[in-house]
């Protein structure tokens, strides 16, 4: 019989939570492996109330591969045992918040969860979405001693999603045919997607949309604002996307990359293309398939890429800063 996977999602009763678990436990993700869903939020009763609701409509699925479903507020026994862990919860960013006061207030969440981590710490993965989620992961894998740092990851296979999706209107092509698409650096309005290395069918992005000023300008701008542009239409912040967006970044990183192709996500700076140490910034990069993963090298960056590239890491030094007294 095959082993079940253990996965654990925090803010499970939430909107991100609501799309992602009916796509970790329907067979999609994880293939025919059992999954064990072990759901975390937070210690208040209306919550609590909902995340059984959800819980109750994983089971009315009927999915062949859920092999179980356990609900709680204490981390220690949502992180017990898991593979995976997706750090979904963490509070939003209200009207007028400065983002340094939102990172002072969601940081000490993840060294709660960072510690828990490693109490529960089998051979697992973490994907830090809720926000700010670079730094947030810093905090949880410098409060998780002991477990190698390139098992953590943040979250921006979104931005990359959405980067393709842009190109692919703009080229009058389906998304099928964009590849080579790569984000680097921070997870907000700073970060720059790279078109430079993009392919479009097989041709570089550059000679096929032939318009500099729309990908320097428009194509960048629209990536870097897209989680705005969609809070001001909706009224919420992105879910159903950012659920999609985590669902690929387990299954890239569950499978061999296939040869030529990459994908981003913010991973412990190893220093390539010069980005600072000590940080957790977005880069294109290869799984092994086993878990492992290599940052995709020598990709050629135009001065004003590489100019981009350098104010977004920035930008991660002076989060780190702020957070520096939650750091081990
Ligand atoms: P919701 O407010 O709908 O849900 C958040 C859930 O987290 C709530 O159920 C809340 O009770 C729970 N929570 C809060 N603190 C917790 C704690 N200490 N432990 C466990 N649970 C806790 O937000 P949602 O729309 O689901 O977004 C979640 C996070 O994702 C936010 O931080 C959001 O900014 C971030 N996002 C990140 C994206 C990315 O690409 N990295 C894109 C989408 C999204 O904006």
């Amino acid at each position: 019989m095959v082993q079940p996977i253990r996965v654990a999602v925090t803010g499970a009763a939430g909107q991100i939570g609501y799309s992602i678990l009916f796509r970790l436990a329907s067979g999609e993700t994880f293939g025919n492996r059992p999954v064990i869903l072990q759901l975390l939020d937070l210690p208040i009763p209306e919550v609590q109330k909902a995340l059984q609701g959800v819980a109750m409509e994983l089971q009315d699925c009927g999915f062949k591969s859920l092999a179980g479903i356990e609900c709680t507020d204490d981390p220690n026994v949502a992180f017990n045992g898991v593979s995976w862990a997706l750090l979904v919860g963490s509070k939003p960013r209200g009207p007028g918040m400065a983002r340094a006061d939102l990172i002072r207030e969601n940081g000490p969440i993840f060294i709660g969860q960072g510690n828990a981590l490693e109490k529960g710490a089998g051979d697992m993965r973490v994907l830090v979405v809720g926000n700010p989620c670079n730094t947030n992961c810093l905090i949880a894998a410098s409060n998780c001693k002991g477990v190698p740092k390139e098992r953590f990851f943040a979250m921006t296979r979104l931005d990359e999603n959405r980067a393709i999706a842009q190109l692919a209107n703009k080229a009058g092509v389906t998304n099928a045919e964009i590849s080579r698409v790569s984000v680097f650096g921070n997870h907000s309005e700073s970060m720059y997607p790279d078109f430079e290395n993009a392919k479009i069918a097989g041709k570089s992005a550059k000679t096929v949309i032939k318009d500099l000023k729309w990908l320097r300008g428009e194509f960048v701008g629209n990536v870097q604002n897209r989680g705005k542009a969609i809070i001001a239409a909706r009224g919420k912040s992105s879910a159903a996307s950012a659920a999609s967006a985590a669902i690929d970044h387990v299954k890239d990183l569950e499978k061999k990359t296939a040869r030529g192709q990459w994908f981003s996500a913010a991973v412990w700076s190893d220093g390539s293309y010069d980005s600072p140490k000590g940080i957790y910034t977005s880069m294109p990069i290869t799984s092994d398939g086993k878990g492992g993963y290599s940052v995709v090298q020598g990709l050629k960056l135009s001065k004003w890429a590489k100019d981009k590239i350098r104010v977004t890491n920035e930008e991660l030094l002076a989060e780190r800063e702020v957070v520096k007294e939650l750091l081990k």
